[in-house]
């Protein structure tokens, strides 16, 4: 005979209240995640005194200039005026890397104040036989250049890296264990084969990701430490966005590169870094960020996921300390990351969310590229007409602006690199012939 247990009233109820709970939260989850911002943004098109900006020229004249003062004011920071000397050492080229598929060449780049110096390291993967100079993705990268390639040529950096038991990182030093750890980051063959070259550096190298009061990486060089600083002295994201730059004043000099056709990538923290790379040094022809989140593509203001507070207080050295200011108080900041996204206007701009990655915000994402776009209308270009997500992993082109919200997790993944390289074939396209660049190397 069958038997059935009873729970007892009470527990049952207790289950059942449970469940309301839950799912009103979720409901109240759902509802913000898709809700415009609370409260009202800075306006992008009236300049500091209120009057109505109309046309790219008043954008480029006036406009533009205000908004990258309040970015590095109240935001990011500002690089010192510090004079500094950048020289490039090329430490080797190999014409037959990959197993011959590739030309991988390793450039050290020299920071001098003087009397001191620091160093970082580019690594650069261009397709073999390519006529005249390429196309590149420039990005930086979370554990070293030696991760992104189980490629044994890599040079392993000797500088401070974090703690990873899985890639057998330990007391902060990598060694050839973490080779090619994260290379499913990194489609090196793929982005070869469409006719891109690839470059990119670790970012500890510029500057280690660790809260020290900035006395080590290149804040070495330019700084008091500790009390001394301005409230809008560098942060370490402005730091790498620098070093990014350098990059790009090396691939001036290099004849294989072609320097008008350069898109600076970033995922997470290296993508509000892509983000703030494009919008100061406007040689970058496209920017990407991949789950860049709060600092990075999402409004602040929205308050959803990662909040100004919670970034200043796990990641006190990543922006200027004015940005402090703003914890729990989004509403005072002078801007909001729409602005940032009108920056890099009328260039080519994607932004990439991951449905899963609730804490980068994917509606702020998005929002803000929607709202900063009216600028690219300033230049006669495609504006986002839609205030609404697209359906997950349907791609939204709209003239130079790309954005996708893809299945899965905060991570860079090969179909995020597909969406960004079939965009740069129409922005930045392989195959187009330089025609300001006479091809040198052969
Ligand atoms: C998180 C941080 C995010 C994002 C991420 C990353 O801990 O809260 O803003 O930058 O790290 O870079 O992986």
């Amino acid at each position: 005979m069958k038997t059935t247990k009873h729970l007892p009233g009470k527990i049952v109820l207790l289950l059942a209240l449970q469940i309301i709970v839950v799912v009103s939260l979720f409901a109240q989850d759902k509802a913000k995640s898709t809700k415009h911002t609370f409260v009202p943004l800075p306006e992008l098109l009236l300049n500091s005194e209120g009057a109505r900006i109309e046309s790219s020229r008043q954008w480029e004249e006036i406009r533009r200039s205000e908004i990258l003062e309040l970015f590095r004011e109240h935001v990011y920071g500002r690089v010192p005026e510090a004079e500094l000397s950048v020289d490039f050492e090329v430490k080797y080229v190999d014409l037959n890397a990959l197993g011959g598929s590739a030309v991988q060449k390793e450039v050290e780049v020299q920071v001098s104040n003087g009397s001191d110096n620091h160093t970082f390291s580019i690594l650069i993967y261009l397709p073999k036989d390519s006529q005249g100079p390429v196309p590149l993705f420039l990005g930086l990268n979370f554990y070293g250049n030696h991760t992104i390639h189980t490629d044994k040529q890599i040079s392993i950096t000797d500088r401070w890296v974090r703690n990873n038991s899985d890639f057998g990182i330990t007391e902060n030093k990598a060694t050839s264990e973490s080779r090619g750890v994260r290379a499913h980051r990194w489609p090196v063959e793929q982005i070869l084969s469409r006719g891109y070259g690839l470059a990119t550096i670790y970012y500890g190298d510029i500057d280690p990701d660790f809260d020290d009061g900035f006395k080590n990486g290149i804040h070495r060089l330019t700084e008091e430490r500790g009390d001394d600083r301005d409230p809008d002295s560098w942060g370490s994201i402005a730091t790498w966005a620098w070093g990014l730059s350098r990059a790009m004043d090396y691939f001036e000099t290099d004849a294989d590169v072609d320097q008008k056709r350069v898109a600076v990538i970033g995922h997470s923290r290296l993508g509000k870094t892509s983000l703030w790379a494009g919008a100061q040094d406007e040689r970058f022809a496209m920017v990407v960020s991949n789950n860049s989140g709060c600092g990075g593509a999402a409004l602040s203001r929205r308050a959803f996921g990662e909040r100004v507070s919670n970034i200043n207080t796990s990641f006190p050295h990543w922006f200027a300390s004015r940005f402090h200011d703003y914890n729990d108080n989004e509403a005072a900041l002078p801007v909001d990351q729409h602005m940032l996204m009108a920056l890099m206007a009328p260039r080519a701009l994607y932004v990439a969310s991951a449905r899963e990655d609730k804490w980068a915000d994917p509606f702020g994402e998005y929002l803000s590229l929607f709202y900063g776009s009216k600028v690219w209308g300033l230049y006669g270009n495609d504006v986002l007409t839609s205030d609404q997500l697209p359906e997950v992993d349907q791609p939204r082109l709209t003239g130079n602006l790309g954005y996708h919200i893809r299945t899965g997790k905060h991570d860079i993944t090969l179909y995020d690199w597909e969406q960004y390289m079939d965009f740069a074939d129409h922005h930045m396209p392989a195959a187009a012939s330089s025609d300001h660049l006479i091809p040198v190397s052969l």
